[in-house]
């Protein structure tokens, strides 16, 4: 035996109206819950960037030194709070500056030294230690900060 439903009209208004209240509370409630996002400079980004020291000697006997900052390649994204921590593990001292950012700063073998700023430049940036640039050595003592 088949049962057949008969519904009033005005029940299906009902209905529909009940239908688009549940779409439309639902695109509400997911638009709060997008508004509650944090911001992307609301925590500050830690790095650590150890001074290491390689030695060698050229094809023809010349020795050399070499300072590199591990990791090479910092990548931070626009508008995030930042510390840099460079530790000295090798080499005596290293005069530090980022371009585009105005920083400037020290490490000397055994400390550690930390610079916090706001990555609000978009590029590529050289990290350079002046005390061992392209000018004095084999190979210039070079890192990158990117921010995108
Ligand atoms: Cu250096």
């Amino acid at each position: 035996m088949t049962k057949i439903f008969v519904l009033r009209r005005s029940t299906l208004i009902l209905v529909g109206i009940l239908l688009v209240a549940a779409v439309i509370g639902t695109f509400y409630v997911r638009s709060l819950l997008g508004n509650e996002a944090v911001p992307v400079a609301a925590t500050t980004a830690e790095y650590h960037i150890a001074i290491v020291e390689y030695e060698g000697s050229t094809k023809d006997g010349k020795a050399y030194e070499i300072y590199r900052f591990d990791p090479g390649t910092i990548y931070v994204q626009h508008g995030q709070r930042v510390t840099l921590t460079f530790h000295g593990l090798h080499g005596a001292h290293h005069s530090i500056v980022i371009d585009g950012y105005n920083i400037q700063d020290h490490v000397s073998k055994g400390e550690a030294t930390s610079v916090t700023f706001t990555a609000n430049k978009k590029g590529t940036f050289r990290i350079l230690c002046e005390t061992h640039d392209e000018t004095s050595n084999l190979v210039p003592m070079v890192g990158y900060l990117v921010v995108g």
